[in-house]
């Protein structure tokens, strides 16, 4: 059971990229009023999103079942490939909520057949251990295990109790007390930090995580209950929209972060996963509509198409953002472009940009968007901010674009971000 080398390396290792995601969740979720159940699927995430924190061969989907689900038909699905694989489904929520007045915090949870006991998806808060001291840094997570304290059966749904497991904590001053090798109870953990409670702003998070460290998962969760005694009631149903996979997409695509590649993707409540699977997919002309989220993808568009994002701001919960999962990958390349002048290839609402600021010419070398000869390109309302050597790269000659409404940020040394090879473009920022 590998589950030391989790956090630790985490911290180490990528948490500015960690940061960045989670500053860049929506504002608008704070504590809520009382609420009857939240249905979550891939057509109304209610806020919640799935990434993988580290690695790439794992998911977070929305599947129908497995048997029965105890809430709907459906529950979010988490499946591990690779020991380096974390995959976690978010939503910011709570900020600033006390952890001494929370008073229930269930959840269901699935294995598949022959999972070993010690390995369930794990429930994770951004804890903030003072919330009285000024101090809104990122403290890192407090997280529930539940084979600390129960050892659940696979093949079945189980329903767990965290208030009545243990927590062991990812960072300072937690980690001192709480290490994942002697976790804490809840008591001890309210004893110990009596003013704890979620992170502020844009850090407030809850997450459903499992890895990195296990060699393989494939697992569920359902029925997510946190009760206050400040007034929060809130039941999040995980679910699938449609029986999924529906029919494969034609003319329009639909991706998600919180759908399957092995999605039909022709409905927004039957979404693909990955862009560059909906870029494969679509028809020549056609549509692909990616939904507001965070997509680590370096694309190639070898078609004529029209790539529609939500928008190019830095909100994750309205916006679309693509970050290459290398610093020295460019982020869209086009190497086939639009039909003609009245038939083009539109880019429209999406923001790319980098994880972290970019770090020098020696070590980034991807641009923004490169545009490899291609022709017929219209820009529109996208933003290509913070990329290694150029917001927009183009060459070829006598080749026709049309930029409108772009944002384009540079590498530092480089003032003007939109590199031109010749003089024989039309080119309107
Ligand atoms: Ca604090
Ligand atoms: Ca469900």
């Amino acid at each position: 059971m590998s589950r030391s080398p989790l956090f630790s390396r985490f911290m180490a290792g990528i948490v500015s990229v960690i940061l960045l995601t989670f500053f860049l969740f929506a504002l608008a979720t704070a504590n809520a009023a009382p609420l009857a159940t939240t249905v979550v699927t891939p057509a109304t995430p209610n806020g919640w999103g799935a990434f993988l924190e580290t690695g790439t061969n794992g998911s977070v989907t929305f599947v129908a079942g497995p048997s029965t689900p105890p809430l709907g038909t459906g529950s979010a699905r988490f499946v591990l490939g690779a020991t380096n694989v974390g995959a976690a489904l978010a939503r910011q929520a709570y900020p600033g909520q006390r952890f001494d007045q929370i008073t229930t915090l269930t959840y269901n949870t699935y294995k598949i057949a022959g999972t070993p006991t010690t390995l369930d998806v794990s429930l994770q808060f951004n804890v903030d251990y003072n919330l009285t001291d000024g101090n809104t840094a990122f403290q890192g997570r407090l997280v529930y295990e539940p084979y600390f304290t129960t050892s659940l059966p696979a093949g079945v749904w189980n329903s767990v109790d965290a208030l009545a497991g243990e927590w062991w904590a990812t960072g300072a001053p937690g980690n001192s007390t709480c290490p994942q090798a002697d976790p804490c109870t809840w008591t001890e953990v309210l004893t110990a930090f009596p003013n704890a409670g979620v992170q502020t702003g844009g850090l407030a998070a809850v997450l459903f995580k499992i890895g990195s460290g296990p060699a393989s998962f494939d697992g569920n969760v359902d029925n997510f209950h946190i009760v206050t005694s400040g007034g929060v009631d809130d039941t999040y149903d995980f679910d699938n929209s449609v029986a999924a996979p529906g029919p494969a997409c034609t003319t329009t695509c639909y991706v998600s972060t919180l759908g399957s590649d092995s999605n039909g993707g022709a409905s927004v409540g039957d979404p693909l996963r990955n862009i560059q699977t909906g870029i494969t997919n679509i028809n020549v002309g056609g549509t692909v509509v990616v939904a507001p989220g965070t997509y680590y993808e370096s694309l190639t568009v070898n078609k004529w198409l029209t790539l529609d994002g939500a928008g190019s701001g830095t909100n994750v919960a309205v916006d679309t953002l693509i970050i290459p999962p290398s610093t020295t990958l460019t982020t869209l390349n086009v190497t086939v472009g639009g039909n003609s002048a009245t038939d083009r290839s539109v880019f429209q609402d999406f923001r790319m940009t980098r994880a972290v600021a970019p770090t020098g010419l020696a070590t980034e070398t991807g641009s923004g968007v490169a545009l490899l000869g291609v022709s017929y390109l219209t820009f529109n309302n996208v933003a290509s901010i913070w990329n290694g050597v150029y917001g927009v790269s183009v060459s070829g000659t006598g080749v026709d674009h049309l930029f409108q409404n772009v944002t384009l940020g540079g590498k530092l040394c480089y003032g003007l971000a939109l590199q031109l090879h010749d003089l024989h473009q039309r080119g309107y920022i």
